[in-house]
């Protein structure tokens, strides 16, 4: 697991060089954007329930066959697991922006999910589905500008997308 100033330096150590300039120039922006980063984080936070609970909610209007008898959120059992399997999901987004660096994404959450979700028979593309609903409202509220004034937020947000991206296409 590491970090966008871990993954620099391991870089770097691998070809026994200096940090280069543009490895500096890249970590000094971070640095700037570091309120903004923590803002995204914080927001998605704090508001993560309802991004969980509303992303499921429209992917079972979408395909109320998951929900129907014999579905694969079928029981309250098997919807908690996909509450909670959303939720794991979005964790780990937050942890991947918090770093700068998807390895912990990755790592801990993405590798051998496919896999998983093949064994169990939990449809990988209605997984993905409820991911790209998330994406969407995780996006709203970390651009929501009500009371602030407007930063340019663009390449955080293209790094927050992508996390939900990498998500979606580890499973479908
Ligand atoms: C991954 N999900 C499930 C299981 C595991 C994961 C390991 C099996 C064990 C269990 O039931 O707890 N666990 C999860 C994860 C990590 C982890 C991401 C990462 C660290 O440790 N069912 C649907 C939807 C989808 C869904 C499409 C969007 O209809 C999910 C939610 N996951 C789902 C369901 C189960 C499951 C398990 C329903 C239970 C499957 C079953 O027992 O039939």
């Amino acid at each position: 697991m590491l970090d966008a100033f871990a993954k620099v330096v391991s870089q770097a150590d691998a070809r026994g060089e200096y940090l280069s300039a543009s490895q500096l120039d890249a970590l000094s922006s971070m640095v700037a954007d570091g309120n903004k980063r923590m803002d995204i984080v914080n927001r998605i936070t704090s508001n993560s329930s309802a991004i969980v609970a509303n992303a499921a909610r429209e992917l079972f209007a979408e395909q109320p066959q998951l929900i129907a008898p014999g579905g694969n959120a079928y029981t309250s059992r098997r919807m908690a697991a996909c509450l909670r399997d959303m939720e794991i999901i979005l964790r780990y987004i937050t942890y991947a922006t918090f770093s700068g660096d998807a390895s912990v994404l990755d790592d801990r959450c993405l590798n051998g999910l496919r896999e998983t979700y093949q064994a169990l028979g939990t449809p990988g593309a209605s997984v993905a589905v409820g991911v790209k609903k998330m994406k969407d409202a995780a996006i709203a509220i970390a651009n929501d500008n009500t009371g602030i004034t407007r930063g340019d937020c663009n390449s955080l947000i293209s790094e927050l997308s992508g996390y939900f991206d990498k998500a979606a296409s580890a499973v479908a």
